[in-house]
């Protein structure tokens, strides 16, 4: 941790926390409206998720050539990424040009956690302090702590007594762990450890992965960057990004509207088949119904157990592997030889759902009465999603209202922009915003760009404040909340819904109508002069100023002929 002075009595326009993809595109938009900001991010460097995120394997599961930044055409067309689905290390590397092409750094305040963010409604100013003795205002507060960033560690018993080395997948070490020769242990097996689990079990003497649940997924065929493939893009990227805009999830990929249901069977296996060899999340474009009928959904569930089946030489161990639950109801898993693995003689499965972990001891864990002997155990277990990274934060807004205390029967935002009782507080793809259902970085800049147009507003006309009216925010959350049920994703114990957390109220987190539909709402709040927010301290002009808008955010949807909900099931699935 690099030594500096705390920074005390300064007073900046805004302050971001995180430095992630959020933080830093936030930083770059503020900066040029002239703003002063300060970021602090707890990590030793910028990239958020793909900071802290090193665990061997880990990649992402939206394409590359859609994975990145939209606002900068220079930037588009210099960056070249090596393979259709980039790993971690080449995210993170093009996370710190970010930085440095847009000279972003000196605003940056590294290794630095905030712990406390007050509103003072007297001087309408925010109060933050850090783990390294700042003590800053700020007129705006911008939390930018991403989705997925609070790691979650059940609690087992007697996990202190272990003498072993203990690693979560979302905390890894950064110099790297060699796992050769060693027993090891995986406990989880979502997205984290199958990616992981293929890469450990190549240098483990032994591997042992303890499973709750077994998880669906889809081959990657991840290969080199086919430079034909990226020439043709980076020619039509803005056409590539408006097709991705208007679809739901926010990325674009090839997508059949027929449901399944009224396909021969014989045409449903070749589909399938047909968008299996296309692998990863793409696979739920096969059939437009998948994620909104029970019968469709069984069809697309067997398909994917077949093949499990083919793999997996062991039946019994094929079985346990095979999910009985809803084909993507938690995030689809996107893998590279996981099943395959299950095939090895070091490796075997651990089915933990009727027993769970006993204890753990001093070389291992205990499960069913049997001691696993093991030298390292892997923490794959996934994170407190949504508003964990807000939990860790003494955030306060009127009348000295905890964040906590208000979020204690689950997140209620409006918009997922902001919440009511926390003035000129503002959420990057905060709990009820698409976010996690869409592709990150697209929600990100749509964020991002309407605070940041809002602000701009909010400068123009001199006004002091901006909240959402209580009314406004109880209609959204009710909405988040209907729309979430048209789909089956809100129908199992995911972390969508905050069931992986003991204690958690269950809830689903992020809005399910789709990204247009939302960019749709969006705009029309803003356009009608931000609908829904009580804004203070304007001052008295004969003329309103423009609203300002982000241009490329303008859709357009038929709103006369579908409702949010018909919207969502007929333009296929989220992610
Ligand atoms: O976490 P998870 P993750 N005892 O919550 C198990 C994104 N991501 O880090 O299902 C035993 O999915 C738990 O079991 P169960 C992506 O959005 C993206 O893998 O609750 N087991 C589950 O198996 C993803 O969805 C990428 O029964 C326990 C596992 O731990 C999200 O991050 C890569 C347990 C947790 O799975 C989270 O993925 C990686 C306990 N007490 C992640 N508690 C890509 O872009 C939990 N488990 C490719």
């Amino acid at each position: 941790m690099e030594p500096r002075p705390p920074e005390t009595e300064c007073e900046f326009d805004a302050v971001v926390i995180g430095a992630g993809f959020g933080g830093l595109y936030m930083l770059h938009r503020l900066r040029s409206l002239g703003l002063t900001v300060r970021v602090y991010e707890a990590g030793g460097g910028v990239g958020g998720t793909w900071y802290w995120n090193r665990y061997p394997g880990a990649r992402c599961d939206v394409e590359s050539m859609q994975y990145s930044y939209s606002f900068s055409e220079e930037l588009e067309q210099e960056w070249e990424w090596s393979e259709k689905y980039s790993p971690q290390p080449e995210i993170l590397k093009y996370a710190n040009h970010v930085a440095d092409k847009f000279n972003l750094h000196d605003n940056i305040y590294l290794s630095t956690r905030v712990e406390r963010a007050v509103f003072d409604e007297n001087k309408n100013l925010w109060f933050i302090h850090t783990d390294r003795g700042d003590r800053v205002s700020s007129q705006f507060c911008v939390m930018a702590v991403g989705c997925l960033s609070a790691a979650n560690i059940p609690q087992f018993e007697k996990l202190e007594c272990f003498n072993g080395d203990i690693y979560h997948t979302g905390e890894w070490p950064h110099g790297g762990v060699d796992f050769t020769g060693k027993n090891v242990g995986v406990i989880g097996t979502g997205s984290s450890a199958i990616q992981s689990i293929p890469i450990i079990a190549q240098q483990a003497k032994s591997l042992k992965v303890f499973q709750r649940t077994p998880n669906y997924a889809v081959p990657a065929w991840n290969s080199k960057m086919d430079p034909g493939y990226e020439k043709e893009v980076k020619a039509n990227y803005p056409e590539l990004r408006a097709k991705a805009r208007s679809r739901p999830a926010g990325v674009y990929f090839p997508f059949n509207f027929q449901p399944a249901v009224e396909a021969s069977e014989s045409e449903r296996l070749s589909k399938y088949e047909e968008f299996w060899k296309r692998g990863g999340l793409p696979f739920l474009g096969a059939f437009g119904d998948l994620l909104f009928n029970a019968e469709s959904n069984e069809t697309a569930a067997e398909f994917a157990r077949k093949k499990i089946r083919e793999i997996v030489k062991d039946p019994i161990t094929a079985d346990l592997l095979c999910p009985q639950n809803t084909f993507g109801c938690k995030r689809l898993c996107v893998d590279t030889g996981y099943f395959e693995v299950f095939n090895e003689p070091h490796v075997s499965l651990i089915d933990i759902s009727e027993k769970p972990i006993q204890e753990f001891f001093e070389n291992g864990i205990i499960h069913d009465e049997e001691n696993y002997q093991l030298d390292s155990v892997v923490f794959a277990t996934g994170f407190a999603a949504m508003t964990g990274s807000f939990d860790k934060i003494e955030i306060r807004g009127r009348n000295g209202l905890s964040l906590i205390d208000k979020w204690a029967a689950g997140p209620r935002t409006y918009l997922g922009l902001s919440t009511a009782m926390f003035p000129n507080f503002f959420m990057i793809t905060g709990p009820g915003s698409p976010s996690v259902l869409a592709s990150m970085i697209q929600s990100i800049e749509q964020h991002v760009d309407w605070i940041v147009d809002c602000i701009g507003h909010l400068r123009d006309i001199g006004a002091h404040t901006i909240e959402p009216i209580d009314k406004y925010e109880d209609d959204w959350v009710e909405h988040v909340n209907e729309v979430s049920k048209i789909s089956l994703r809100s129908t199992c114990s995911s972390w969508y819904v905050g069931a992986n957390i003991p204690g958690k109220p269950r809830v689903f987190m992020p809005y399910i109508g789709g990204f247009p539909v939302y960019v749709d709402r969006c705009n029309d709040v803003m356009t009608k002069g931000f609908e829904g927010f009580l804004i203070d301290g304007k001052r008295p002009e004969p003329l309103m100023p423009k609203i300002r808008f982000t241009e490329r955010w303008r859709v357009t949807l038929d709103k006369d002929v579908m409702s949010p909900a018909d919207l969502a099931a007929t333009r296929g699935p989220v992610l």
